[in-house]
């Protein structure tokens, strides 16, 4: 059985812990700050596994010697933003907080892949691989695959079919300076702009953009988990089962659409070894000047660290 380490017992660091204990992908070590509550999260989750008959082991700790065994780690440690915040005004107390992580993975996880969740997203994967020089294979972001589920969840909807047969893409930045792209997105195969007129695909695309935003604003404390937790899961899931899964994910650029030593949601093929490919789109100019403003906006708020 592998062990994921999920660094951060907040809600998308449980919840996280809750989706990979229930599917049985791996063994969890719920790593918190405050003393007790990793503990306490862990041993609630134990207790439910003779109700959902999942034998995986949950531990929590304080301790990052525990984490030695992982072969995944995963960064949730972080502060979530506030409603009217946005995701850029996390960058300095967030970045010390990954700082932090970063050295303790590396003194006892030093072989392990990194999954880096914790906003802003495309800065903080940027922090992580220079704080960990493990090499862009094996330090990446989570954020375009939660907003890619987020634009296929409002094209279903719209379009009155099931969730499941949305195929969507998203890439650039995991913020203000995200790119749907509904020319990569289908229902089951069929074109987005057969089902929808271009006012309502628009309309999809701004949503998606704000989903995270709108969210924050209906909770008034804290930000969103039962989707990012989803999205995590499906990405830790393709790892351990080696499933070279074409996901959106946030990684250090180097040539490949026209960005080179910036981090930037595309897709990418990703299975045991972590990204085993980054996939080059056929994107239209001013898609293409999207992501590379994106990237750009990476390497300005990092250099205000
Ligand atoms: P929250 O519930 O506050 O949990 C964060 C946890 O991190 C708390 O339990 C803290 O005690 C803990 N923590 C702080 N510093 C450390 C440290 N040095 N070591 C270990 N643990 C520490 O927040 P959350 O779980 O809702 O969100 C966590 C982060 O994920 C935030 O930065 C969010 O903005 C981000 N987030 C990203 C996405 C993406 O799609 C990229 C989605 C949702 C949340």
């Amino acid at each position: 059985m592998d062990t994921v380490a999920v660094i951060g017992a907040g809600m998308v660091g449980s919840t996280t812990a809750q989706r990979i204990a229930e599917r049985e992908l791996a063994d969890v070590i719920l790593v918190d700050i405050v003393e007790g509550m990793p503990q306490g999260k862990a041993l609630d989750l134990r207790q439910a596994a003779p109700i959902l008959g999942y034998d995986v082991d949950v531990v929590g700790t304080n301790d990052y010697a525990d984490i030695e065994e992982a072969s995944l780690v995963i960064i949730t440690a972080g502060v979530p933003r506030k409603p009217g915040m946005s995701r850029e005004e996390l960058v300095s107390v967030n970045s010390g907080i990954v700082r932090d992580v970063c050295e303790k993975i590396a003194e006892h996880a030093p072989d392990a892949l990194v999954m880096v969740v914790t906003n802003p997203l495309d800065v903080m994967v940027y922090a992580a691989n220079q704080y960990l020089g493990f090499g862009r294979h094996r330090v990446f972001g989570m954020g375009g695959e939660l907003d890619a589920a987020r634009f296929a969840y409002f094209v279903a909807e719209r379009v009155g079919c099931s969730y499941s047969d949305v195929s969507a893409m998203v890439v650039g930045g995991h913020g203000a300076k995200m790119v749907p792209l509904p020319r990569y997105t289908t229902v089951r195969g069929i074109p987005l702009s057969r089902l929808l007129d271009s006012k309502d695909i628009e309309e999809l695309v701004r949503r998606t953009i704000e989903g995270g935003a709108e969210i924050v604003s209906l909770l008034k404390t804290g930000s969103a988990y039962y989707a990012p937790s989803a999205a995590i899961t499906h990405m830790a899931e393709a790892i351990i089962m080696d499933r070279g899964s074409v996901v959106c994910s946030s990684v250090m650029l180097d040539g490949e659409y026209g960005v080179k030593g910036s981090c930037t949601g595309v897709p990418v093929v990703l299975g045991a070894c972590g990204i085993e490919e980054i996939i080059e789109l056929e994107l239209e100019d001013e898609e293409l000047s999207k992501v590379q403003e994106a990237a750009a906006e990476v390497v300005r708020l990092s250099a205000s660290v």
